[in-house]
């Protein structure tokens, strides 16, 4: 056991119950002529974390414990992609048009793959989903179970789409969730900002949050 002092409280990590989920890293959101470019974001911002996010799943992989990545992403025929998802707002492309990095979010594309940077190694779980939680219509809590996980490590992007929707998922399903500040980022600031004050309001109501330094340190 290892005390985090994390927002906004001590957070007790308990490394044999603790897995690292890092939500939808992919090149189809942090670099140009992704997902993320054709709803009209600036995609730097995303790309600095790549560097903490590295640490902090070096400090897991270090320490043995279970690494979880997320990727958002459709089948090729768009079977799992609701067309109320497809259709919504005037994006410069839709899930599944041709872009420079392969069909926008369809799964076995380049641009629906993990950076390179942050790529999984041999052993460790890959889940793709089709929607924002990681939860829905996924075996992930089946495999937290099976691996006796309650406690949850966030990090990826954005902070307040992808991240909460699953810390939320994730919550209401019993775990406690810790989220690196400096592993997440938003395309808007402001968001990432609110989206970390609430879920740690209110003592705690939806998680903890702390630095990547705070906690791999607390892993060793
Ligand atoms: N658009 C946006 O901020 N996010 C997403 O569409 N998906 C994730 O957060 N991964």
């Amino acid at each position: 056991m290892a005390t985090i002092k994390a927002r906004p409280f001590d957070f007790t990590l308990n490394p044999a119950e603790t897995a690292l989920i890092v939500i939808d890293m992919q090149r189809d959101f942090v670099e140009p002529g992704g997902f993320g470019a054709t709803l009209g974001n600036d995609v730097s911002l995303l790309q600095a974390i790549i560097p903490a996010t590295a640490q902090l799943i070096a400090g897991f992989r270090k320490a043995g414990l279970p690494v979880i990545h997320t990727r958002e992403c459709h089948a090729a025929d768009l079977s799992d992609c609701p067309p109320a998802k497809r259709e919504r707002g005037n994006p410069a492309l839709r899930i599944g048009d041709p872009g420079p990095m392969g069909r926008i979010l369809i799964a076995g594309e380049d641009g629906a793959d993990i950076v390179p940077e942050l790529y999984p190694v041999a052993g460790e779980t890959v889940i793709d989903k089709p929607g924002k939680g990681a939860f829905y219509a996924t075996p992930l809590g089946e495999i937290l179970k099976e691996k006796g996980i309650r406690q949850l490590v966030f990090a990826g992007v954005t902070t307040e789409v992808c991240v909460q929707t699953t810390m939320r998922e994730a919550n209401d399903r019993g775990y406690e969730c810790l989220l690196a500040t400096d592993a997440t980022e938003s395309y808007f600031p402001d968001f990432k900002k609110a989206a970390i004050d609430m879920m740690t309001a209110q003592g705690a109501i939806v998680g903890w949050a702390a630095t990547v330094d705070q906690i791999v340190e607390a892993l060793d």
